[in-house]
């Protein structure tokens, strides 16, 4: 049985989590279809991902899978933890991601949605960091990840509290862009994704490296300053950035190739 179900339509992949039995835990298994699906839609040609789970959850993801947390005197969120690799597969992913929220989100998949590009909630969408409950020391990555898009003393009490933020409180600190009726939920969501899968994919996958590279809170080495230009010069120099600029003036829409 599917973990994750992937599915590729007019260049829009949606990967849905389906693993209401556990609460779609963020397990080694689920994590390794997650990223297996975006690898997929790379190459298939997708322009944007959605990131959602089944229609009417009330739990969108209960975390990181905690039957699988180290014992202690491991490090349980290092570097090549499942989590990790799942946060640092959407951050790098050239196409933009939608996480499409509805029920409850814990621990690690609040970081998870929060580092999906466009976050939109329906109205029982919460969160709730909750490594205090567990007594997991949250890793400085994704602390600084987390900080760097929600309101710092809301995430002090998220946590400090554990407790869940909700709704129109969850919008305004910043972990959703959108807060939507359950009616407008889908049509929102695919609307805005079809918005994007018209527009230049180099453009925006350059875009959002950049954004990620100058977000990491670091000076900018002279090796990522020469990266950003070589990314930068990789769309200015390419077909579909005279094909965007000539359709334009033709008065037509563009014909993305992606080279
Ligand atoms: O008893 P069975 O075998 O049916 O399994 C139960 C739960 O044990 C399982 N389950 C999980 N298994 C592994 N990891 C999890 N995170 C997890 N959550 C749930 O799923 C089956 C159904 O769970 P149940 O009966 O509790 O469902 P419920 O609907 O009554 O309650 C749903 C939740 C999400 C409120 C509840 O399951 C819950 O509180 N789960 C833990 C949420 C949480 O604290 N997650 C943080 C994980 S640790 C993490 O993400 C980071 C390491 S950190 O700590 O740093 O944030």
């Amino acid at each position: 049985m599917a973990l994750v179900i992937c599915s590729l339509e007019d260049r829009i992949g949606t990967l849905t989590l389906h693993h209401p039995e556990r609460r779609n835990a963020l397990s080694t298994a689920l994590i390794g279809e997650l990223i297996a699906g975006i690898d997929t839609f790379k190459r298939e040609g997708a322009r944007v991902v959605i990131l959602r789970a089944l229609s009417g959850t009330k739990v969108w993801s209960a975390g990181h899978d905690i039957s699988e947390l180290p014992k202690s005197g491991r490090d349980p969120l290092a570097y090549d933890d499942p989590l990790e690799r799942a946060i640092r597969a959407v951050r790098e992913c050239p196409l933009p991601v939608i996480a499409m929220i509805e029920g409850s989100v814990w621990g690690g998949a609040c970081e998870l949605v929060i580092c999906c590009d466009i976050p939109i909630g329906a109205p029982n969408a919460s969160f709730a960091l909750t490594p205090a409950k567990i007594g997991v020391p949250y890793n400085p990555a994704g602390i600084l990840r987390i900080t760097n898009e929600v309101d710092v003393s809301v995430v002090k009490e998220m946590f400090f509290t554990a407790l869940p933020i909700a709704g129109e409180r969850a919008r305004e600190a910043g972990i959703l862009n959108h807060l939507v009726s359950h009616e407008d939920f889908e049509r929102f969501t695919y609307d805005m994704a079809k918005s994007i899968a018209q527009l230049s994919p180099l453009s925006i996958s350059v875009i959002k490296e950049q954004m990620r590279l100058l977000g990491n809170a670091h000076p900018l080495t002279p090796e990522t300053f020469e990266r950003i230009q070589g990314l930068r010069r990789h769309v200015y120099d390419s077909k579909d950035y005279q094909e965007g600029v000539t359709a334009f003036l033709e008065k037509r829409k563009p014909n993305w190739t992606g080279r």
